[in-house]
């Protein structure tokens, strides 16, 4: 299969993260896509091509104007006041007080954020730009007839929301590609998230919805990452109801339990039948993940591959999460390399 990669995901290289209390090096950094496009040369999996360059028009299809607007201007903005870090979110409209969008920088990014890890910096607008054009372009070759597209995003997209950004992510790349495939004609789209974070942000955007199927595997919102999301009881709203579909899994899961609940979400995609399928491939399930608590190995991604590819389905792999740097390139391939086996 074609891997989609352009190096512009340099240009998102924040210096900080607030961890633990902590400004840590960012987990989610350059060298992961490094360890991943390095591990796809090193395979026999297929060519490397650069993206195309789209609009505007198909992020709008999913991100609200103000949110996008925000975005590109923020860290602008940000410096104006003289501030000397990065961008970062410390006040939110937190309960009963007033969802506006205020004038000043500060607030701003308290309105736009989801969390406060994330920061703005210099080259991130750009970065994100590049990352939904590899999604849009992996989406594009499917529409001209291949059967598997690994688009390399970076940065990842799962936890953006129509109107929110964080956890690493800001533009949705998954939900953006999505959208195109139904906007190219598809009727159905299924979106399969095995990140080990819940995506949050693809269930928001198309949570009254019946024309985008939704499942994600992740750790339980109880103890992890984003905690306000994410539980088996979201079904979805209106007609989104039964569209959406939610497996929190306790610390400690291992491949077997994982794999029982992937099992499950691959019988809904079946039943569905979508036209397209899109994975939001998160490899941070990984057993060495510094951030995550479930145990998969290195073999099981390529079980997990071949399971996808038993769906039989034009199938857009996009990358999240995974930060073990040594091992998330080969975790990834794996998957790859196992849906080509069976498909
Ligand atoms: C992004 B993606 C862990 C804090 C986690 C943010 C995680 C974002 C993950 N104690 N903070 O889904 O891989
Ligand atoms: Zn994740």
């Amino acid at each position: 299969m074609k891997t989609i990669y352009t190096d512009q995901h340099r240009l998102r290289d924040a210096q900080t993260e607030l961890y633990g209390g902590e400004m840590v090096k960012p987990f989610e950094r350059p060298s992961r896509a490094d360890t991943v496009i390095a591990a796809v040369r090193d395979s026999d999996l297929g060519p490397v091509e650069a993206p195309d360059e789209f609009s505007l028009d198909p992020v709008l299809r999913v991100h609200d104007a103000d949110f996008v607007s925000f975005l590109e201007s923020a860290w602008g903005e940000w410096q104006e006041t003289g501030y000397k870090g990065e961008a970062i979110a410390s006040v939110w409209p937190a309960r009963r007080m007033q969802c506006r969008v205020p004038r000043f920088i500060e607030g701003k990014m308290g309105y736009y954020a989801l969390a406060a890890e994330t920061t703005i910096t210099e080259g991130t607008w750009a970065a994100a730009l590049a990352s939904k054009d590899v999604g849009l372009t992996g989406a594009k070759a499917l529409v001209s007839g291949e059967k598997g597209v690994f688009s390399l995003c970076r940065p990842p997209g799962h936890h953006a929301a129509r109107d929110m950004f964080g956890g690493y992510c800001f533009l949705n790349n998954a939900a953006i590609a999505a959208q195109y495939l139904r906007d190219q004609g598809a009727e159905r789209v299924a979106i399969l998230d095995i990140d080990f974070h819940h995506g949050n942000g693809t269930q928001d955007i198309f949570y009254e919805r019946d024309d985008v199927l939704f499942c994600s595997l992740h750790g339980d919102p109880e103890e992890a990452f984003p905690h306000f999301l994410g539980y088996a009881d979201e079904a979805g709203l209106g007609a989104g109801i039964g569209f959406n579909r939610n497996y929190p899994l306790p610390r400690g899961t291992s491949f077997a339990e994982w794999r029982a609940a992937l099992e499950d979400a691959m019988g809904h995609i079946r039943s569905y039948a979508p036209q397209y399928l899109v994975i939001s491939l998160g490899v941070d399930t990984f057993e060495n993940d510094p951030i995550s608590f479930f145990k998969l190995t290195t073999p099981d991604y390529l079980t997990t591959g071949e399971l996808i590819g038993s769906l039989d389905l034009p199938t857009l792999f996009v990358l999240e999460g995974g930060y073990d740097i040594d091992e998330v390139g080969l975790n990834a391939v794996n998957v790859l390399k196992g849906f080509e086996k069976k498909s």
